[in-house]
């Protein structure tokens, strides 16, 4: 059966970002479709008309979007590297804590990382909070997903560029090595492992979207 999968994304999206890790991990091959958010393709329009929103995985023709469904999607249908844990119930708390990232810790370090003074002082506080929790997720693993990458490390894979955006932009450390040791040393097992390394989308290029993000923020807030 020949196989016709396409991967409509953006340069930057950390969403975007997940699928093709997991695209690649598994070794399926695909077409990348880019896509402009500013101005949007009628195509992208078509496959996901309710959010309008990268990525969206084509396979044989038919559309998929949100990023961990598509995961989901790719684990059912590719067997080879399985992503989601065997066990129903360790499968049911790495989707958990895939929405706990997306729920809670993305939002507050969002917010860490674009506002200033006391708004940021308190998105940092709770993202503090947050990222204790991950640390105790990964107490006697490697990865989130035990030996080998897997589910929930992909969805919280958007940590390690944020952390080092963080890091260049606010000059101190998100995800501090004394604080948090074991996720700290799961930033770099993860950004540094095969695969995973060769897709990181250009740091130069992410730093200069983070900043202009912020300044646009800043003026919303201070003319409000
Ligand atoms: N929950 C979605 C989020 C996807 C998302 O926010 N994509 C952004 C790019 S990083 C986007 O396409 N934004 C376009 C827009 O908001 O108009 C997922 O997991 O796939
Ligand atoms: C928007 O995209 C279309 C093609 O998809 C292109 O022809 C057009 O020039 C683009 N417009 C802008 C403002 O970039």
């Amino acid at each position: 059966m020949s196989e016709v999968v396409k991967l409509f994304k953006t340069w930057s999206s950390a969403f975007a970002l997940r699928v093709v890790w997991a695209l690649q991990l598994k070794g399926i091959k695909y077409e990348c479709v880019l896509e402009d958010i500013s101005n949007k393709s009628d195509l992208l329009l078509q496959y996901n008309p309710v959010y309008k929103k990268v990525p969206v995985l084509l396979h044989n023709g038919r559309p998929i979007s949100e990023s961990l469904i598509i995961l989901e999607y790719l684990d059912e249908i590719w067997k080879q590297n399985p992503l989601l844990p065997q066990d129903p119930h360790e499968r049911a708390m790495a989707r958990f804590w895939a929405k706990f990232g997306d729920e809670k810790v993305m939002p507050s370090i969002w917010t860490a990382l674009v506002s200033e003074g006391k708004e940021q002082e308190v998105a940092l506080a709770e993202a503090s909070d947050h990222l204790q929790k991950l640390e105790d997720e990964l107490r006697g693993k490697k990865f989130f997903a035990g030996d080998n990458i897997g589910y929930l490390d992909i969805a919280l894979g958007w940590l390690t560029n944020l952390n080092r955006v963080f890091e260049e932009i606010c000059s101190f450390k998100l995800v501090d090595g004394e604080r948090f040791p074991l996720l700290s040393a799961w930033l770099e097992e993860f950004s540094d492992a095969p695969v995973i390394k060769d897709c990181w989308p250009p740091h130069d290029k992410l730093i200069h979207k983070y900043i202009a993000l912020r300044q646009a923020y800043q003026e919303k807030s201070s003319s409000t």
